[in-house]
Order: structure tokens, then C-alpha cells, then sequence
């Protein structure tokens, strides 16, 4: 792990670039601040207990404060940020000490000791500013007439597309804590554990709780591997190991990584099955070029999938004439990353322009969730997949083009479930970094 002061210059440019980006938001929107709150403690339905805490992304952007609700930054773009920290007098849960980390220096800090006294705090003139947060009857309340405008978000998601060194420094760290835990759990699949216990391997090996990590774990063993987003864990080790798909992040600094492996524990086709889709998943990382459309690597993996099925003799048919049949979809019916960062989706992904204007995926291809053109700083999941689904193959198999498939080969696969192999990508301007594959998981 770097040490804090490892990361103190490269945040000082960090900070920088986040208030000339402020300061062109709020002259589009002719406005003399933005104030960011960071949420807020939300209590579930008729009960006393708390929904786990995520923070609003756009306050994560500027520090790694994570877990502490009813914050709140006053920036402008010129002056200092003004960063509004909350510790109430408060003997039920833990009060965060008054920070001293490398990222303190660049904020003058005043502390909240009640989250429904902030209104001293905030400049007086509220018309003036836009709040960027996700409690809007707070907002009213507090005066703010401008809430979360659209050409303001729109500017700041388009430009959170570029990196700046500080936030490769934390994505570098997410993967790595990633990929350790990724061995971890291979390992548990190997010693036969179940889903449950292999996922209890993972996160002990992140040192992250499930409310840390940055989304729900994929941990599914055999046919589960075909369910998408599979969230349950079973307790119980099945009676036959047959495939293990682990779909998992980890958190560093409020920066995610999203990294998929499937492993097969068989001397069967499926485990070459596996290893094709490993090769397409570092051919297309190696198609991410500045200036080249992310719907073209899409495109690309549609290709490989449907050279896969011909070599593989799922489909009776030559590699274009799957592609032209439409057939590709039934077996990789998602996208084919997205952009990852702050968020595990990042935003951004479909926008034309820092203005907002919608770049929507072809209609063909619904679920892609980034058509922006690539560019240096960005960073990408690359993750094709081939799966066996139940649904998408009886919709198949009712279809004129059923002639066109091996059912007997399908049968054989589908005990497995399905394939995902995914990396995450940084694009420079020279050459890619394969984060996960440069960390060592294979
Ligand atoms: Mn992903």
C-alpha cells in the first residue's frame, strides 16, 4: 500500500484540477458555488435501524471520507474548499477523531456537532449556489432553489471520465487488494468450499466487509455461473465442482475495481471454452486505443464470441453468418464493460458531449453502457462472457434460427453455466495498463 505521503503531491494536482473543473461548472450555470453534501443516516421503514451508508459520489471525488454522513464541501473553484465535517456529541457510535491525513491541508475545516445546524455554516446567499446531493426536502429547507442542475452534473460527469494521477494511484490499489482476494477464493473453490465460504474467503482477504466493497459479490458454482447478477450465497458446498464464476471489487480511498475469473475444475471442453474467452478478454483490452469508439470494442467482442461458437461447434454456421443471425446475443447478452472509477458504473458513459447530449447505444445493443469515444485517463472494465441460459436458449430454440445450433453440444455445456472474464483497463496516451493482469492474477 503507498504511503499517505506517496499520495500528497499527486493530490495537490488532484485538488487542482478539481476546482478548475468546478470553476467552469458553476460559470456555465452562472452560479458563485456549488455545496456538496454527503448524505445523510437513512433509517428503514417502520423499524430504528439504518440502511448501510454510501456516500454521494460527487464528495467522494474530493476526499476520502467515505463513512462519515451530514459532511458537506462549499467550493468555487478559487478559494480554498470549505469542508464542514461532522462530530456530534454522540455516545451510541464511534465519532470520527479530527482528521489528520495527507488530504487535510487542502480545506479549511469547520467541525458540526449538529447535523441540523449546518445553516451557520453555509454561505448566507444560498440563491447564489447549486446543492449537489441527494436530500432534496433538506436542500428546500435550507433555501436552495437550484438542486443538482443538469449542466453542472452534466460537465462534472463528462470530465470524472479523465483520471488524474491520484485517482490511478487508488485504482491501482483497489485492483491489487482485488486480485488477492481473488487467489483466496480460487483457492476456496479448489478445497471445495461452498458459495458462502468462499465468499467469507474473499473479503477476509480484501480485509472488507460486504458493505465496504463496492458492489454485491458474484460467487456462483456451477449453473448459478449463467445468472447474471447470481446475489445469493449458498451455505451448502454442492456434490460436484464443476465451474466457479467470481465476479468481485474491492474499495480503496472510495475508488472501485470490478474484476470477473471463472475457473473449471473438470478435464473438460469448457475449461478451453474458458481459456478462449481469457484470450478475447486481452485481445480487446489491447483494441482500447485514444480516438477508437468504445461501440466499436463492443462490436469486436460480438465478433469473438461468434468465432468462438463456430470453433467450439456450438453453432453450425460460419463465424459472420452467427454474427448476421443475431444468434450472439442469446449467449452474451450484455455489454461489454462500462467506464469504472468512483462509482463501479462510472457516469458519463452515454453522454456525446460535456453538455449531456444523449450518445445512446445502438438499439441492437441495449445494455452497452459506454459509447464514448476512448481517450487517455480513462479507465474501462474489458469483460466479454459466454453463458447457458435457460430462458435466452428456449426463446432460441422457438426461433427460426434453431436449426442453425448444436443442441447437443449446448446440452453439454450447460451444466457449467457460463464463462465471464474480466479486467480492469487504464488507457494512456502510448500504451494500456492492464491493472488486474499487471498485479499478477491471471
Ligand atoms: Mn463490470
Amino acid at each position: 500500500m503507498p504511503t499517505e505521503s506517496s499520495h500528497a503531491a499527486a493530490y495537490a494536482e488532484h485538488i487542482q484540477i478539481l476546482q478548475e473543473r468546478t470553476l467552469e461548472a458553476i460559470q456555465r450555470e452562472s452560479i458563485d458555488g456549488l455545496i456538496i453534501h454527503s448524505g445523510q443516516g437513512k433509517i428503514m421503514f417502520l423499524d430504528d435501524n439504518y440502511y448501510p451508508y454510501k456516500v454521494n459520489p460527487q464528495f467522494k471525488a474530493w476526499l476520502p471520507v467515505v463513512d462519515n454522513p451530514c459532511c458537506w464541501l462549499v467550493v468555487n473553484g478559487t478559494d480554498k474548499p470549505k469542508l464542514i465535517f461532522y462530530r456530534p456529541e454522540d455516545f451510541w457510535h464511534k465519532v470520527p477523531p479530527e482528521p489528520t491525513d495527507f488530504w487535510v491541508e487542502h480545506f479549511d475545516i469547520v467541525y458540526l456537532k449538529q447535523a441540523n445546524a449546518v445553516e451557520k455554516h453555509l454561505p448566507y446567499d444560498r440563491a447564489k449556489y447549486a446543492y449537489v446531493g441527494e436530500y432534496i426536502e433538506v436542500a428546500k429547507a435550507l433555501g436552495f432553489d437550484l438542486i443538482n442542475p443538469d449542466r453542472v452534473l452534466n460537465y462534472l460527469h463528462w470530465q470524472r471520465a479523465f483520471k488524474t494521477d491520484y485517482e490511478l494511484q487508488c485504482m491501482r490499489e483497489s485492483n491489487k487488494i482485488a486480485v488477492g482476494a481473488h487467489q483466496a477464493a480460487k483457492q476456496a473453490f479448489f478445497d471445495h468450499k461452498s458459495e458462502f465460504d468462499i465468499n467469507a474467503a474473499y473479503l477476509s482477504a480484501a480485509r472488507q466487509g460486504e458493505n465496504q466493497v463496492p458492489y454485491n459479490n458474484i460467487v456462483a458454482l456451477n449453473e448459478n455461473a449463467a445468472i447474471l447478477h447470481y446475489m445469493q450465497t449458498d451455505n451448502v458446498a454442492p456434490d460436484d465442482f464443476r465451474t466457479f464464476l467470481i465476479d468481485a471489487g474491492a474499495s480503496y480511498h472510495g475508488y472501485a475495481s470490478d474484476i470477473t475469473r471463472t475457473y473449471c475444475a473438470k478435464s473438460h471442453e469448457f475449461a478451453d471454452l474458458i481459456q478462449a474467452v481469457d484470450k478475447l478478454t486481452l485481445a480487446l483490452g489491447e483494441q482500447l486505443k485514444p480516438g477508437t469508439s468504445y461501440t466499436d470494442i463492443h462490436l469486436a467482442a460480438h465478433a469473438g464470441i461468434a468465432r468462438i461458437l463456430q470453433d467450439f461447434g456450438v453453432v453450425n454456421l460460419a463465424a459472420e453468418d452467427c454474427q448476421e443471425q443475431g444468434i450472439v446475443s442469446t449467449f452474451f447478452p450484455h455489454g461489454i464493460g462500462h467506464f469504472l472509477g468512483l462509482q463501479v458504473h462510472d457516469v458519463g458513459g452515454h453522454a456525446g458531449d460535456d453538455r449531456g447530449t444523449p450518445n445512446p447505444p445502438p438499439q441492437t445493443h441495449p445494455f452497452l453502457r459506454c459509447t464514448r469515444q476512448i481517450e487517455a485517463r480513462q479507465v474501462f472494465t474489458i469483460e466479454p462472457g459466454l453463458y447457458f441460459i435457460d430462458s435466452l436458449l428456449a426463446k432460441l430454440k422457438g426461433s427460426e434460427q434453431s436449426k442453425y445450433i448444436n443442441w447437443n453440444v449446448v446440452d453439454a455445456f450447460k451444466p457449467f453455466g457460463g464463462i465471464r472474464i474480466e479486467d480492469n483497463i487504464i488507457v494512456h496516451r502510448e500504451r494500456n495498463e492492464n491493472m488486474t493482469r499487471e498485479l499478477g492474477l491471471d
